[in-house]
């Protein structure tokens, strides 16, 4: 085990993120704002979250020699797409769930028809914050970034992730078929998130592909271990176990290839470890 202090690493960090969302997203009172929406996005995004793939968009850039400052566009058009692919998955339409973070939903709180207006707008923003931050990704690979975000996030993404998942159902009972869900449903914004950090560090394609890799381990291996907590998927819990061992195995293994500036990146694969451990030894860690 390292010796590094990741609880701090990651504090540090989640305040610049919250600052930099709070700045980021529009201030309703000085603004007329019909539908709420304006009230809807900073409800969305500001009201709790582990804020887990701008972290990894910023220790990835860290990752490559670049500074906090410089992932923040990237981190937070993630967090802000995350948001929003939360606000649409609780609607009555998915899941329709009533709370979330240990609050009223989007819908409850602002109506149906202004929820998927809010999810909307925070897509819709979250490229504008990714192309437009002064200390963000260079302008040379802006093209590059603006396509990554768009594929992880859409229908070679999350959306067509989510949309497998709706025909799959519960009972997918092979892990490997599980595996392609969670690999596009969540590993997708966590690949972008590697990428476009190494990006926003002015790293090159050989780290950037390293890095959207190692994202998408962490991601589908951070997906598994929400399953063993949530009690998601019971048959397949050992198959489970052992494939966060191997996805964070790889994780380490590619983060190794950048030095002492990665070790945020092991520690934070060892930390899923250490969560899926606890969820399998039956500690609440929700
Ligand atoms: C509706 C287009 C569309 C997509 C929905 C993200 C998603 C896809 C659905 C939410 C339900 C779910 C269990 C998704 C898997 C991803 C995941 C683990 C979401 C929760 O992420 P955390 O733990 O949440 O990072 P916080 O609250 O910490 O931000």
């Amino acid at each position: 085990m390292s010796d590094f202090d990741l609880e701090n690493y990651l504090a540090e960090r989640q305040a610049a993120i919250n600052a930099a969302l709070d700045g980021l997203l529009p201030e309703p009172a000085r603004e007329v704002d019909p539908g709420r929406l304006r009230e809807g996005m900073r409800y969305a995004v500001l009201l709790g979250g582990k804020r887990m793939r701008p972290l990894l968009t910023i220790a990835c850039c860290e990752a490559v020699g670049g500074e906090v400052a410089h992932a923040l566009p990237a981190g937070c058009a993630l967090e802000m797409i995350h948001a929003y692919s939360l606000v649409h998955d609780d609607l009555p339409a998915m899941d329709n769930d009533l709370e979330r973070r240990g609050q009223p939903t989007v819908h409850v709180k602002f109506g149906v028809a202004n929820a998927i207006l809010i999810g909307d707008a925070l897509l819709t923003s979250a490229f504008s914050v990714l192309v437009c931050g002064a200390h963000g990704i260079p302008p040379t690979s802006m093209a590059d970034a603006v396509t990554i975000l768009a594929k992880h996030s859409g229908i070679d993404g999350m959306v067509g992730g989510q949309a497998l998942d709706l025909e799959e159902g519960q009972d997918i009972g092979e892990i490997g078929r599980l595996e392609q869900v969670h690999a596009l449903k969540t590993g997708g914004l966590f690949a972008a998130a590697g990428a476009l950090g190494a990006l926003s560090g002015g790293a090159r394609s050989e780290a950037v592909a390293k890095l959207e890799r190692y994202g998408l381990a962490f991601g589908v291996a951070f997906q598994h271990a929400d399953d063993i907590l949530d009690d998601d998927q019971p048959a397949l819990r050992e198959a489970a176990a052992v494939r966060i061992r191997e996805l964070t195995d790889e994780c380490r293994e590619l983060a190794s290839g950048f030095g002492a500036a990665a070790r945020p990146l092991r520690a934070l694969a060892d930390w899923i470890d250490e969560r899926a451990a606890r969820a399998r030894s039956g500690e609440n860690l929700a």
